[in-house]
């Protein structure tokens, strides 16, 4: 097996490319499709200061790692959700790989600075657990690349997970949905860009970056992740994938070239995604949102109150922080 680019012995092959790489060029590849992929999608500018949100796994170390080596000024940010074990682990990768390069990690946790952990919490509130863990994710990110001044929020987010995310928003035609299903959201009421560099790369791709840059990783996924959907529909895809190499690849990248547009404009009625509702400050945490308070203190709320709170039910109180 040689590489195709300097005929020397290749360690890994990408059967989409149709091409094996020594050590070398797959990480230069990694870093050129990145590269093409934030200069396609108009991602980022040079200088602008970049958030990263960092769970401790493959994907958002390979993706800091990569802007890093592409030169851009990028910090991280780690929220400590309280999973038990998976993420007392998940906390030190982080650590350690932002002190062993002299990178700044900024980090937080959910029970210790809002005073609720994801199992417990999502169980008072009554929400699924990785229905109350997305909505802090992203609130807690956006807020802190809004008060550190970050341009962009980075996410690592690969194609493997876009395909399975687009494979189910399709099979339930969840039109709005697909509508805000791109690799990048411009900065708009407040709220920061948000990108997804690494759609071009698959979880083998970014696995075999870290394997071979070095990188220590939490290679367990998250135990709330089990009967999540997506993880049939990544092994399906998967599946269609080892017949046909590429497909992935074209069902997420035709989407993003001939489909996605159709649902940016055309929207369902009353969900236009350029012109959300309008925006206020939340009353009791200072974050852009639609309502008095905001998705993130409200789910806060439900969550620390002692009797759970009937889903519908108002609460108007200010959070203990
Ligand atoms: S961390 Fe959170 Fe994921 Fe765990 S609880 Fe679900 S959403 S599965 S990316
Ligand atoms: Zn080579
Ligand atoms: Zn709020």
């Amino acid at each position: 097996m040689k590489c195709q680019v300097c005929r020397g012995p290749a360690v890994i092959d990408v059967r989409r490319h149709n091409a094996n790489f020594c050590q070398e060029h797959f990480l230069r590849l990694c870093r050129d499709q990145t590269a093409r992929t934030i200069t396609q999608f108009s991602m980022l500018s040079e200088g602008d200061r970049v958030l990263v949100a960092v769970s401790g796994g493959k994907d958002s170390l390979a993706i800091w790692d990569i802007l890093i080596e592409l030169g851009y000024e990028a910090d991280g940010f780690y929220l400590g959700l309280g999973i038990g074990a998976y993420s007392d682990t998940s906390a030190g990768y982080a650590r350690r790989f932002a002190d062993e390069r002299g990178l700044t990690l900024h980090s937080e946790d959910l029970l210790r600075d809002h005073g609720f952990d994801v199992p417990h919490g999502s169980r008072a509130a009554r929400r699924a657990p990785c229905s109350a863990c997305g909505l802090s994710k992203r609130h807690r990110f956006d807020e802190a690349a809004r008060r550190g001044g970050y341009d962009a929020v980075v996410t690592g987010h690969n194609l493997d997970d876009e395909a399975a995310v687009l494979m189910g928003n399709v099979l339930h035609w969840q039109t709005d949905y697909l509508g805000r299903q791109l690799p990048v959201l411009k900065a708009q009421h407040g709220f920061p860009r948000k990108v997804k560099p690494l759609v071009r790369l698959t979880e083998r791709d970014t696995a075999a970056y870290c394997l071979l840059r070095g990188i220590d990783y939490l290679v367990d996924e998250c135990p709330m992740a089990v009967g999540n959907k997506h993880l049939s529909y990544k092994a399906a895809l998967n599946d269609i994938e080892s017949d046909s190499p590429g497909a992935k690849h074209a069902f997420y990248f035709r989407f993003l070239d001939q489909a996605a547009h159709r649902f940016v404009d055309h929207p369902p009625e009353g969900e236009a995604v350029t012109d959300m509702a309008p925006v206020s400050p939340c009353i009791n945490c200072g974050a852009p949102c639609s309502n008095e308070v905001c998705a993130f203190c409200s789910l806060t709320m439900r969550a620390t109150a002692a009797v759970p709170i009937e889903m519908g039910a108002t609460r108007r109180r200010k959070v203990s922080r």
